[in-house]
């Protein structure tokens, strides 16, 4: 069984983004399947309460959010790489644009038009996560025409670099370029029902799209979560201490911390003790009776960390 365990479920766009990226790299993983809403006692006593999906573990060492996520397998399967034309940092870059603009489009068309026949508390978790505290759902179906002109226009950038790149967002190779635009197109084409239509006026994303999919997810074998836990409770964290000198926060190991994603949906801060610093990450030590000693991996983009 593979060490390198993500937590996930099927119909989430943002683990279509890892699953593709081990296949990218052809890696053998093991999968765990975590509920669709947030009943996931196991993962959250690894994680300390971080709500979203996925979540990537290897032993006792956490990675939450894909950002880390990401970085982690480039570090420890370096080939073939996720920046094979060396563009790590333009990629880094437009995740910032995919993770937020043009996912949330692809959020509105894949669930507003056919909300009222989901589980409505789905539709109100979703609701509240991504549209925060005022978020209104069937005010979102009504605009759909709206958002679907500024999805199309955003989708023309990806036609318009595929056209002159391609065949992939950085040339001959899929990168994790491939891998941000992928997930979002992945989302809309399965989920909305007119896809063929808004789709059909872009030839080169489409023929992407069968490459991206050919690709597969790598080779994968299934645990439960239960055995997930048991996993991080016979192993202990690899992570090495690590402090940082030009940290603009003055963090140091060994403080108690807490780190929580900047959104307004009200997502639980984690709390625990810096083991690891860099301008990228931070990783927390913290114990549950659970699973013993784990660290969690953060990103610090798009994360504030407050000290006690
Ligand atoms: N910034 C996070 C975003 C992850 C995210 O929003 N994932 C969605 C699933 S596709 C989620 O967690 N939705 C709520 C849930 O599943 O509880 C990342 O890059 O990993």
């Amino acid at each position: 069984m593979s060490d390198v365990i993500l937590h996930h479920y099927p119909p989430s766009p943002v683990s279509e983004k890892i699953r593709a990226a081990m296949g990218l790299k052809n890696l053998t993983w093991t999968s765990v399947e975590q509920n669709r809403l947030p009943d996931r006692p196991e993962l959250f006593a690894m994680t300390g309460g971080y709500r979203r999906i996925p979540v990537m573990q290897i032993g006792a060492d956490i990675y939450c959010d894909t950002q880390c996520i990401l970085r982690e397998l480039e570090e420890r399967f370096p080939s073939p790489s996720f920046h094979p034309s060396g563009d790590a940092g333009l990629s880094f870059a437009l995740s910032r644009w995919t993770d937020s603009a043009l996912f949330e489009l692809g959020v509105r068309v894949a669930f507003a038009p056919v909300a009222d026949s989901l589980p409505p508390e789905l539709v109100a978790d979703r609701t509240r996560l991504y549209f925060g505290p005022d978020g209104d759902m069937a005010a979102e179906a009504k605009d759909i025409p709206h958002t679907l002109s500024q999805l199309r226009a955003k989708l023309g950038w990806l036609e318009d670099q595929l056209a002159v790149h391609g065949p992939y967002l950085h040339g001959a190779k899929a990168s994790m370029s491939d891998l941000l635009g992928w997930y979002v197109v992945w989302f809309v084409k399965g989920r909305y029902a007119e896809s063929a239509s808004l789709l059909a006026e872009f030839p080169n994303i489409l023929d992407w799209a069968a490459k991206m999919e050919a690709m597969g997810h790598g080779t994968m074998q299934s645990i439960t979560p239960a055995d997930a836990l048991k996993i991080a409770n016979d192993a202990s964290p690899v992570t090495p201490e690590k402090s940082d000198e030009f940290d603009p926060q003055g963090l140091k190991p060994g403080m108690q911390v807490e780190v929580a994603p900047l959104t307004n949906s009200g997502e639980t801060a984690v709390s625990g003790n810096v083991r690891f610093l860099d301008r990228n990450r931070i990783a927390l030590t913290r114990e549950d009776p659970r699973c013993g000693q784990v660290v969690v991996h953060f990103p610090r983009v798009g994360y504030r960390v407050t000290t006690g």
